[in-house]
């Protein structure tokens, strides 16, 4: 059960908290999705005396990327076949992904949404007249294990009511593990390596934003499945819109950074998702591209994307950028090339594609049409809602302004940023894709023993979406009851005490008391800095030398080298944060996984010589693909004794063919 905010305020942290430790056999890091899913299936594998504890920074029913909820499923293969959807990732990511991985995905996915039905998820379905049933309507034709049709956005995407599908999916979790079995409101801040087997995972600290307490973990096995990094890129929102983004704010890299501390391999961490999105309200367009088959227009009134142009740029990037589906990298970099030439903004041409659709619609069919519309962002986006509504925008009649965001790193939307992990035990996958311990292969484990991962935590794999987040978690979870089972004589010693690693989480407050006194305003104090301004900073830096917004996504050896300078400054500056109350001292913290993960991503696209994602990033000094020496991973890797990175190419191998 979450705590209730009992100090109408943030709490006030005192110098000396209290610390409680606990022992489990399984911890799950995370209450998002894909740590829903662990929550769910756990209990079918475990022993009834098995010790599993799910901790979550928020409160399990609205934390993580499905907060607000969802209007569609991404990824339901239905009638598609699994090989097909490795080939629609494999597109979508310029060719460099982990097959067996998507495979693996792509298998199990559809138990999960249709448990999200049985759960009590409406999902949208056709009629024998093929017209569409939403909400409740859509039970009327059965449901989507029987056979009944889904409404298809695209070939892999499906509709949903879904402002509550978080909720949902967390009451089943919860339901599954059992109440007493979940933390809320403890964000952790570090994993914890075995003192007699460096490489092995043995434990956790972290701390609680409603008490003044530390909590302390030792652990057989262990999932982090924190989601991806936002806020690492000066978003385009200013002022009081500051807190949009369209990732969810509260996901602060913690589980690269985390797993990154640990010792584990990272991969292709030079990918980031630049999505398209409505302007100022971060609105996602999958729906008006597909559901209503609206086109973008440049400012000259050309569908730029259809034209001779386009298809001649596109070629420079063949077989990706000849496929049936643009990958959605080089639909931004279309995008990016008319707002160069000066021919943005950009308009989604939403009155259009409404009327059009509506020409064979009654009056009531319309209506309806036009209330799926607001709905698509109702259920999923309401401050795009809002914007609509703020600014007189009726989408029926005046388009809407679209733009390439800041950029995000994440692994289970379009991008494949992540944790390097073991694939399936199959015999079809190669023998460097999998790995394990005591010769058994453990899917999904990390390179650090008991450590395992999902969705936005693994890399080379994006297209996963909701669904295939949960269906990962799912995995993870008789992975890790088969690690506690092989190795059940494992006694966890963490390499930090209680006491040590509570000193360590508890080091900002500590600067607080030292020296608060030191100036009048809590802000400005020569003694310390404050999350805050940190923050500000590292958006600033990443922004202008990182490839960010303000140059359009370019970056260059020399601004990365300038950009690595400021990390080192500000690494030894976050020495000096202050926390005078609870949610200042998880800000501190936040940054501290932020600034990592930024590092490594700033490092990858420093170590690939070439431009694979471009309209995501660009290396104008690489400005190209180069196939014959960049068609492979990187992989990096960190040691927090020595402070010291090693990059490396791994091979990438093709197991479902063309
Ligand atoms: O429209 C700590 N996503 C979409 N998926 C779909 O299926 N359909 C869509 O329509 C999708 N779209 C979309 C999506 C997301 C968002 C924000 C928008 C629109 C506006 C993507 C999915 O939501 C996403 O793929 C999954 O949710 C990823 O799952 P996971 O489990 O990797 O991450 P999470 O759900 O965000 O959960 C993270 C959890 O970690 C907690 N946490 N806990 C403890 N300690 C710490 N240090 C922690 N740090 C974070 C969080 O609280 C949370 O519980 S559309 O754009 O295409
Ligand atoms: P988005 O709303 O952009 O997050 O996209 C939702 C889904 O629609 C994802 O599966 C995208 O890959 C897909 N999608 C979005 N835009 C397009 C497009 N123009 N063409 C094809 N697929 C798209």
């Amino acid at each position: 059960m979450a705590l209730p905010n009992k100090a109408h305020g943030e709490l006030k942290c005192v110098e000396t908290p209290e610390v409680k430790e606990h022992d489990v056999d399984i911890l799950i890091v995370g209450g998002g999705m894909a740590a829903c899913g662990t929550a769910f299936e756990i209990k079918k594998w475990a022993d009834d005396d098995m010790k599993i504890l799910l901790v979550d920074k928020a409160a399990m029913e609205r934390s993580g990327a499905v907060a607000q909820g969802l209007s569609a499923i991404n990824t339901y293969i239905g009638d598609n076949t699994v090989d097909d959807y490795v080939r629609m990732v494999r597109n979508d990511l310029m060719g460099i992904v982990r097959e067996d991985l998507i495979f693996n995905l792509g298998r199990h996915v559809d138990d999960s949404v249709h448990l999200f039905e049985e759960w009590g998820l409406p999902i949208w379905k056709k009629d024998d007249n093929n017209k569409n049933l939403n909400g409740k309507q859509g039970l009327k034709v059965g449901l989507l294990k029987d056979g009944a049709k889904p409404v298809r956005t695209g070939k892999w995407q499906i509709m949903i009511n879904g402002e509550s599908y978080k909720r949902i999916v967390a009451e089943a979790a919860k339901k599954a593990l059992g109440e007493d079995n979940i933390m809320e409101r403890i964000f952790i801040v570090e994993l914890l390596n075995d003192k007699n087997e460096e490489n092995r995972i043995s434990g956790a600290v972290g701390i609680s934003t409603r008490e003044n307490v530390v909590h302390y973990f030792r652990t057989n096995a262990m999932m982090v499945a924190c989601g991806g990094a936002v806020n690492i890129y000066q978003p385009r929102s200013v002022g009081e819109g500051k807190g949009r983004a369209w990732y969810p704010v509260w996901n602060a890299g913690s589980t690269y950074t985390m797993a990154l501390r640990a010792g584990a391999e990272l991969s292709m961490m030079e990918n980031r998702f630049t999505p398209a999105r409505f302007k100022d309200g971060y609105g996602p367009v999958g729906a008006w591209f597909l559901l209503f088959k609206a086109h973008l227009e440049n400012s000259l009134g050309e569908n730029y994307a259809a034209s001779q142009a386009a298809k001649d740029e596109l070629a420079n990037f063949a077989p990706y950028g000849t496929a049936p589906i643009t990958p959605t990298c080089l639909r931004n970099h279309l995008m990016l090339f008319e707002m160069k030439a000066g021919r943005g903004p950009i308009t989604m041409t939403t009155p259009e594609a409404l009327a059009k659709l509506g020409e064979t619609m009654d009056k009531k069919e319309l209506k309806h049409l036009e209330a799926e519309a607001w709905e698509d962002f109702l259920d999923m986006t309401c401050g795009q809602a809002n914007l609509w509504c703020a600014t007189n925008t009726e989408p029926e009649k005046k388009e809407s302004e679209i733009m390439p965001t800041e950029p995000y790193l994440l692994g289970s939307h379009s991008g494949c940023c992540g944790i390097w992990v073991s694939g399936p035990d199959e015999d079809w996958v190669p023998g460097d894709y999998k790995w394990g311990d005591g010769g058994k292969v453990y899917s999904q484990m990390t390179t650090v023993k008991g450590l395992f991962t999902a969705a936005d935590g693994i890399g080379c794999s994006g297209h996963k979406f909701s669904s295939g987040s949960h269906a990962e978690g799912r995995i993870a979870a008789k992975q890790m009851v088969r690690w506690v089972k092989n190795h059940a004589d494992f006694k966890p010693e963490p390499n930090m005490t209680a006491q040590e690693a509570a000193d360590m989480v508890w080091k900002p407050v500590k600067t607080w008391f030292a020296n608060k006194d030191y100036s009048t305003m809590a802000d400005v104090n020569p003694k310390y800095c404050k999350p805050a301004g940190m923050t500000m900073r590292l958006m600033k830096a990443t922004n202008e030398y990182g490839g960010g917004v303000a140059t359009y996504y370019q970056t260059n050896q020399k601004a990365l080298e300038h950009l690595m300078e400021l990390f080192q400054m500000m690494r030894e500056d976050c020495e000096l944060l202050a926390a005078g109350d609870l949610h200042e001292l998880m800000r501190c913290w936040e940054i501290f996984h932020r600034i990592y993960t930024v590092e490594a991503h700033t490092r990858h696209i420093m170590f690939r010589k070439e431009s694979r994602f471009p309209g995501f990033y660009y290396r104008t000094d690489f400005n190209f693909q180069d196939d014959e020496n960049w068609f492979c991973f990187v992989n990096s890797s960190y040691d927090k004794n020595t402070n010291e990175w090693s990059m490396k190419k791994v091979p990438y191998h093709r197991i479902i063919p063309m």
